[in-house]
């Protein structure tokens, strides 16, 4: 029998692409780099595979009649047009759990870092400047701080266990507050900052999200205030976000994902009090190993008729 033929819709981790070579007729972003040799493959296309950043539109799947299921490798899959594959019953599938623990160690770490100036400190010692000037500036505390989480879900908890460790005292919000949770439920993200010294955003993006962190959640948030984001980029208003770094609205900010990847804002480039990490919250071998595993997983249920592994609950 011939082998299923996929799209990929990103470049994909040679953890995940490996798993797909011998088993599936892969075609690498060819609707991207060769519209006309896309055209001629695209009746035969099955299945699609990409990461947790990709766009799977309703326009690409249109040109895709034989289109039977989405695989993402990542737990978002706000670029897929999910309403778009439910219309035509295309499953679509992710990659939840396998990635809580790197996350939230992640979410901690940017914690640590924009409090305890870490990336600064490193400098300080490199550039000889301890020997020359004498000790740095004094930081913030992080252990028995506020902290407030903006999506307490697998992610969220994961961050508010490791926050636990820490003494800190923790609250959240989120569309409605979560029977048998312990902490202070917020009904919005202002009123929760209002009353935290760290936030940390750990929501889905898409346009549910879309700007949820903006100037007032900011202002709320306050000048000793930090934010934290591991989630999606759009879910924080960057423009409000410059502002108020820039004028001292909040303290500063650890941040992973950003608006325009993989170009964010040159105005952050410069600023002291950020730290900034190419979104790389899963990305250790561990974790991706495991996330790989789970999406071709799922490509290797769905065409030997098992059920599949972990669709997105929609599909459910
Ligand atoms: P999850 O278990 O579905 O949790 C999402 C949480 O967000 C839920 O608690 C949900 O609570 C809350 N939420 C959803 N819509 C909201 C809204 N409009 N306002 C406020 N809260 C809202 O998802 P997860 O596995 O923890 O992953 C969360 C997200 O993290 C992913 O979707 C992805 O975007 C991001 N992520 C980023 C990286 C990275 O590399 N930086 C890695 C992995 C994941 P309610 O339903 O009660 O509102
Ligand atoms: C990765 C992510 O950047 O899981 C997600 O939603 O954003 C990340 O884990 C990516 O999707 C890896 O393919």
């Amino acid at each position: 029998m011939s082998r299923p033929h996929l799209l990929t819709v990103a470049k994909l981790s040679p953890l995940f692409a490996d798993q797909l070579g011998d088993a599936y007729e892969v075609h690498d972003r060819l609707h991207d780099i060769d519209p006309a040799a896309f055209a001629k493959v695209a009746p035969l296309i099955r299945g699609i595979a990409g990461s947790g950043e990709s766009k799977v539109p309703r326009t690409l799947m249109d040109q895709l009649p034989a289109l039977e299921v989405v695989s993402i490798m990542g737990v978002g899959y706000d670029g897929v047009d999910v309403s778009a594959a439910l219309e035509r019953r295309i499953p679509v599938t992710h990659t939840p759990g396998v990635l809580n623990d790197e996350v939230a160690d992640l979410a901690m770490g940017l914690m640590l870092s924009i409090a305890r100036r870490i990336p600064q400190a490193d400098q300080y010692v490199r550039a000889g400047r301890w020997g020359k000037e004498g000790n740095m500036p004094l930081t913030r505390k992080v252990s028995g701080a506020r902290l407030g989480i903006v999506g307490l879900g697998r992610i969220g908890q994961a961050i508010a266990k490791r926050a636990e460790a820490f003494s800190m005292s923790i609250a959240y919000t989120g569309r409605k507050a979560q029977p048998g949770v312990a902490y202070t439920y917020y009904p919005t993200a202002a009123a929760l900052a209002g009353q935290v010294d760290f936030l940390v955003v750990i929501t889905p993006g898409g346009p549910g999200t879309r700007h949820l962190i903006n100037a007032e959640v900011l202002q709320a948030l306050g000048a000793k205030g930090y934010l934290i984001n591991v989630a999606r980029g759009s879910v924080v208003d960057e423009a409000a976000l410059i502002d108020a770094l820039q004028r001292g609205v909040i303290a500063g900010a650890g941040l992973d994902v950003f608006e325009r990847e993989p170009h964010p804002p040159q105005a952050l480039w410069s600023m002291d009090k950020v730290v900034l990490t190419p979104h790389i919250a899963s990305a250790t071998l561990q974790t991706r190993q495991a996330m790989a595993d789970l999406a071709a997983g799922n490509l290797n249920a769905h065409f030997s008729g098992k059920p599949l592994l972990s669709p997105v609950p929609e599909c459910q």
